[in-house]
């Protein structure tokens, strides 16, 4: 059997059992272009001896802003086993390996990304489909990065980025998320300088690049920067 396909049971001993269950999604397996070549279970596609040899998926964040233009953010579970703990964006995650959710060819895995976006808003927020309607969500980008969580997993995706404006019910899923915050810019920024709180390292690219330059024009303007194309490497 081939290392990508080795990972164990005992990789996962001591976790959360529903954190476990969920480990058996099967996330879409890319090419350095984006293309999908293959599925992998989320736990194959996140850990590292996997990662350092290449393995690549593909996942989303959205980043909900209320009416007043404040950004939603969460506090990730401690029950998480990636980057427990750790503030970030509104929602992320993975588009799964089923019909809907994969697509190929930029306009289908933009469509594919914002169903597993209104999936998993629902399931990590308690926010209902009919409030962040599909063509609500706008794409901006997609980003390639790699990122170690503890010695043992990791990140390697391709991250779409998806925009939505919504005033929202939350109800938060408990073993997803332990906290949220709407944020102002100026709040955000106060945040970076606690050093008590800690960020996800996805979250702190975008926002060290071109978070603040986005959010600055979600009224107006936006639409020279989504779309994009090309893919950021970082
Ligand atoms: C994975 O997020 C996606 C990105 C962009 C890091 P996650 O670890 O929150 O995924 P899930 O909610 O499916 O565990
Ligand atoms: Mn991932």
């Amino acid at each position: 059997a081939g290392a990508q396909t080795s990972a164990t049971d005992n990789d996962l001993e001591g976790y959360d059992e529903e954190q476990i269950r969920l480990m058996d999604e099967m996330c879409i397996v890319l090419d350095e272009n984006d293309v999908p070549i293959g599925s992998a279970s989320k736990k194959v596609c996140h850990l590292m001896e996997n990662i350092d040899q290449g393995l690549l998926h593909r996942a989303f964040s959205v980043f909900l802003f209320d009416s007043n233009n404040r950004l939603l953010l969460q506090q990730r579970a401690t029950e998480k086993i990636t980057f427990p703990d750790m503030w970030t964006n509104t929602c992320c995650s993975h588009p799964l390996g089923i019909p809907g959710e994969t697509g190929v060819g930029l306009d289908a895995s933009v469509q594919g990304v914002r169903r597993a976006g209104q999936r998993k808003l629902d399931h990590e927020l308690g926010i209902k489909a009919a409030q962040v309607p599909l063509d609500d969500f706008k794409f901006l980008t997609r980003i390639h990065y790699k990122s170690p969580s503890d010695g043992k997993w990791g990140e390697h995706e391709i991250d779409y980025i998806l925009f939505i404006k919504a005033d929202v019910d939350i109800e938060p899923n408990l073993n997803e998320v332990q906290a949220t915050r709407y944020v102002s810019q100026s709040d955000l920024k106060a945040m970076f300088e606690d050093k008590k709180l800690k960020f996800t390292p996805w979250f702190k690219l975008i926002c060290n690049s071109m978070l603040f330059e986005w959010w600055d024009h979600l009224d107006s303007g936006l639409e020279k920067y989504t779309g994009e194309t090309e893919i950021r490497r970082m």
